[in-house]
């Protein structure tokens, strides 16, 4: 098929025909999403010009300091769904509470979680950033939502995708129905099909994981990056270690080329550092629309049902085989195989 051409809303339109109940709103939604990742791309673009780059002197609610950048993308996606019609809430990392928006929670029939700038620490470098997004039904007509029905497993999740900020701005996103990419041409101002149904490799060549925590590992990271060090990765060389210090980033490399990206829990935070309503849950859907696997090590990502809204989860997310191989440390099946080879070498 001849992609080239194909917008970002023409795609999503060709796609809900084959939704004949489809009212046309989760589309606009996505063109809404479009549209402030295309403002946040200017003032990416022009970060280094204008006076937005460093820190606003506040924390959030993770107790990280608030880049203005941070800010101003946050600030971006509540102008953009203010006055919408689509979206009643908006759940941030940037924003302890959720944002009702009531002008919209008459006909609105969905929430929009969202990291408005994930990676912040590549901000003031020039280096790779993004903004994760997961979209889910409202349960009810309830004006002001309730904790209920935020509180969601990833598996209800009816959209999800993310928009990097590189050399060139991509937006890739799941509605169930495969994964697709889009590549911002800045000369129209258009998001254009770039990469449609995506597929991630069976199998990688690279680990991505922060190992300055190595000494704060708890043993299945440990036993697992040490034997992906000395693994075949298939090219007759072991895995090589790739990591940006930005998920989206990392997770785009992966989801392209294949491997594994982790961010464990670790001895000194259990649950490690990404959230799962807006980091892991999206990118989960992702990658298993792509045909890839996102799990805790030891639980499946999309089932997760959480208890708070801002909670932090474990995430091994990639290639089939290769998270496949991860979980055998973490369920501590890798281990007892090497324990039975060591004693069966003894008997032998
Ligand atoms: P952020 O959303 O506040 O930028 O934090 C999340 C980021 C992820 O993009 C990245 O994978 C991770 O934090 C990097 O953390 P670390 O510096 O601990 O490796
Ligand atoms: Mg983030």
């Amino acid at each position: 098929m001849n992609t080239k051409g194909i917008t970002l809303t023409r795609h999503i339109l060709l796609e809900q025909r084959a939704h004949p109940s489809a009212t046309g709103e989760l589309s606009t939604l996505l063109a809404q999403i479009g549209l402030a990742t295309k403002l946040i791309t200017r003032a990416v673009n022009r970060a280094g010009l204008v006076d937005i780059l460093g820190v606003t002197g506040a924390v959030n609610v993770h107790g990280e300091e608030v880049k203005r950048l941070d800010e101003y993308a946050n600030q971006t996606f509540l102008n953009v769904f203010g006055h919408s019609g689509l979206v009643c809430t908006l759940i941030s990392e940037e924003m302890e509470v959720p944002r009702h928006l009531p002008e919209n929670c008459s006909q609105g029939k969905y929430t929009l979680f969202f990291d408005p700038l994930d990676g912040s620490s590549n901000i003031d470098v020039n280096g790779t950033i993004g903004t994760i997004f997961s979209i889910h039904h409202r349960l009810n007509g309830d004006a002001h939502g309730t904790k209920q029905e935020w509180l969601r497993s990833g598996s209800e999740q009816v959209a999800a995708g993310y928009v990097i900020y590189g050399p060139g701005t991509l937006l890739v996103y799941t509605a169930g129905k495969g994964v697709h990419g889009f590549t911002l041409d800045p000369s129209i101002g258009e998001f254009l099909l770039s990469h449609e149904n995506i597929r991630i490799p069976a199998r990688g060549k690279t680990y991505s994981i922060n190992e300055g925590n190595y000494p704060v590992w708890q043993t299945p990271t440990r036993s697992l990056i040490d034997y992906l060090k000395e693994k075949d990765s298939g090219t007759g060389r072991p895995y090589s270690s790739r990591y940006v210090g930005a998920l989206v980033a990392d997770f785009h490399r992966t989801l392209l080329q294949g491997g594994i990206f982790l961010y464990p829990g670790d001895m000194k935070n259990p649950q490690g550092k990404l959230r799962l309503l807006y980091e892991a849950a999206p990118l989960a859907f992702v990658a298993e629309q792509a045909g890839g696997r996102a799990v805790t090590g030891t639980e499946r990502i999309m089932d997760i049902r959480p208890t708070e809204l801002h909670q932090r989860v474990p995430l091994l997310i990639g290639s089939p085989e290769d998270v496949a191989l991860a979980e055998e440390f973490y369920t501590g099946r890798k281990k007892r195989d090497r324990e039975r080879r060591k004693t069966s070498h003894r008997t032998d």
